[in-house]
Formats: C-alpha cells, structure tokens, sequence
C-alpha cells in the first residue's frame, strides 16, 4: 500500500514536471533583445553588458540576452526607443532620459539647464522620492523601470573657439538630441542648433556640417572626438544624464517571479557599478579623464562661479517654460532634493 503511493506520487511528480518544463520553454525566449544607444566601448553599453552576464548568471541561463548597441533594432532613431519598447520591437534596454522625454515628458526634468550642480545632486534626485515618483510614471507609460545609471554631466565641445560666455555661442551650430528642449537651451544661448541623431552627428562633425555637440566628457574621449575637429571644450555641467534600466511589460509578466526578481537584483548591481565607470576620471581630485584630453591638444575651459551663472541667467527662460510642461510638483521636489542634498 505505501510502495503503491510513492509509486503514484512519483508518478505524478514526474508528470508534472514533465508539463513545467515545456511551458517554461514556451513561454521564455531563446534569446532576449537589449537596445542600447551607445556599446561596451563607452561607460553605457558597459552597464547593459554587466546586467546581461549578472541576468544570465542569476537565472542559471534562462535568460540569456543580446545587445543591440547602437539602437540598431529602430535603425539608429534614438528618440523612438521607448515606443518600441513598449510596443515589443525591443525587450530590454539602458536608456537616456533625453530620449525616451518625447513620449515621457516628465522625463525632460534631466534636461532643465543647471538643474542639477553635482553629482550628489543627481543622487539625492534619482535615489530618492522623485527617482521614485519617475519610476511610478514609467511603470504607467507601460515599461518596467529595475534601476538608474548615468550616461554623464554632458559639457560643449566645438571647433571653432574657447567658450567662456554666451556669446560665444552666438551662430554656432550645435548638434542637439532629437528633443525639443535643447532646440530651447542652445536658442536661448543664441546657438544655431539642429537635431540629429547620435548616428548622424560624428560624420556632421567630421564634414563641419556642424561646429559643435554636447556629451558627456567619457562619450567625448570613447567616441575620439578631438580626432572630428571637437578642439575646445567647456565644462559648464549645465545637465545631467541618467540611464534607465527597463524591460517591456509582457517580456517582464512571462518571467517566474524568482527571475522576475533575480533580473532587478541584477539590474541594481549593474546600475551601481555602471555609475562608478561613468563617473571614473571625474570624480578624483586630479581628473585624469581631462588631463588625457588635454594631452591631445583639446582646449579644456573651466568657468568661474560667476561666468557660469550667465549661463545660468541666459537659460532661466527655458527653465520656467518647460516646468509647468515637466510638472511643477515635480520640478519643484527635485531642487528641494538638491537644496537638501547631503555631499
Ligand atoms: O545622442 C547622444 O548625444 C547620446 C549618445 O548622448 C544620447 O543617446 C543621449
């Protein structure tokens, strides 16, 4: 009698397992696509490289993920990356904020001129209730938000001359993101700026079809932009420009919640550890990451507190038309973060 129930049991045991094992395979994909703008030469990529082997290495191989660097999956049209993540073109991604705000736009608080003084102030913000309120907005647009990284403090570079107010901007073309903030920003300096995707902007550079670009100092060197005629750069650190780790919505409710799980973990870890890359050469005292730069005959022009608040001035216009657009609440709570910022 009890040899005749372990017998059933077994038997039912095995029957189950044997139903689990091919729902699972069904219903999970051989391989999972992970969009990025920027590969694993540049401090992004390397963060969506860190969360696929941390994924792979949680889920004991059953999510295995492959990068698309260079938004590859939407052919290099950086700003329609949300929409196909959310429609399933694509399944995961470490995305800017910059270019997921056409469709977010609370997302465009980042891009507020001078909004965020240092890197604590970036911390206090995305690491605390407003990160958190940007995530509620997220996980409503329709994706699932896991952690923040950071593509950068994105400063000015061009070809033409040293620039130490905003007049030296005046007529020089600007290669900006597809957002319409920046068309607000480098107007508002009195630049000529034109919207092109990352893609597109190093052979503008290259040609002189534009004489200038703004991005993080490690995109500067990864991409050798001194070698497309980028001779002068300024650090102004007028923004900030956080990375988001996402999955689409359907991709994330196919996954057992114990690879749900293992999926943010390694989300989070990679999201810190990516942070730490993006930031190397900036934040020791020295900055070695400028002086590398430099050693390439770049101009590299500091601003005084005081010239750096004609920026601040010159672009005050901008700020006070987008925060109703971005939420007033919002943009309030973040320059309280930041007042309330521990360094
Ligand atoms: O296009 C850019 O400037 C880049 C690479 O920084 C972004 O994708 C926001």
């Amino acid at each position: 009698m009890k040899l005749r129930t372990f017998l059933a049991s077994t038997v039912a045991a095995a029957a189950a397992l044997a139903f689990a094992t091919p729902a699972l395979a069904q219903n999970y994909k051989s391989e999972y696509r992970m969009s990025l703008v920027l590969g694993t030469a540049f401090p992004w990529g390397k963060g969506g490289e860190i969360w696929a082997a941390k994924v792979k290495e949680k889920t004991q191989g059953r999510i295995n993920i492959k990068l698309y660097p260079g938004v590859s999956l939407i052919q290099g049209d950086q700003t329609r990356e949300f929409s196909a993540l959310r429609q399933g073109v694509i399944d995961m991604a470490v995305g800017s904020t910059i270019n997921w705000s056409p469709q977010v736009k609370q997302l465009n608080l980042f891009s507020l001129p001078f909004l965020l003084p240092d890197y604590a102030a970036v911390d206090a913000v995305t690491q605390g209730e407003v990160g958190k309120s940007l995530f509620a907005t997220l996980e409503k647009a329709g994706v699932v938000p896991l952690a923040w990284g950071e593509n950068g403090y994105r400063e000015i570079s061009n070809s033409k001359h040293a620039i130490k107010t905003p007049a030296d901007l005046k007529g020089l073309k600007i290669r900006v993101v597809g957002s319409p903030l920046f068309l607000d920003t480098f107007t508002a300096l009195g630049a000529n700026p034109t919207q092109m995707s990352w893609a597109d902007a190093q052979p503008a550079m290259a040609s002189g079809a534009v004489d200038g670009q703004e991005n993080p100092i490690s995109v500067y060197q990864a991409a050798k932009l001194h070698t497309v005629a980028q001779k002068h750069i300024t650090m102004w650190g007028y923004m900030n420009d956080p990375l988001v780790f996402v999955v689409n919505k359907d991709i994330w409710n196919s996954w057992t919640p114990a690879d749900r799980e293992a999926v943010r973990q390694a989300a989070i870890e990679a999201g810190k550890e990516q942070i730490a890359i993006a930031r190397k050469g900036m934040v020791e005292a020295d900055k070695p990451l400028l002086k590398e730069i430099a050693a390439n005959g770049v101009t590299i022009t500091q601003l005084t507190p005081a010239e750096r608040d004609a920026f601040v001035k010159a672009t005050r216009p901008v700020h006070e038309k987008w925060k109703n657009q971005i939420g007033a609440d919002l943009v309030q709570a973040a320059e309280k973060a930041v007042a309330a910022r521990k360094p």
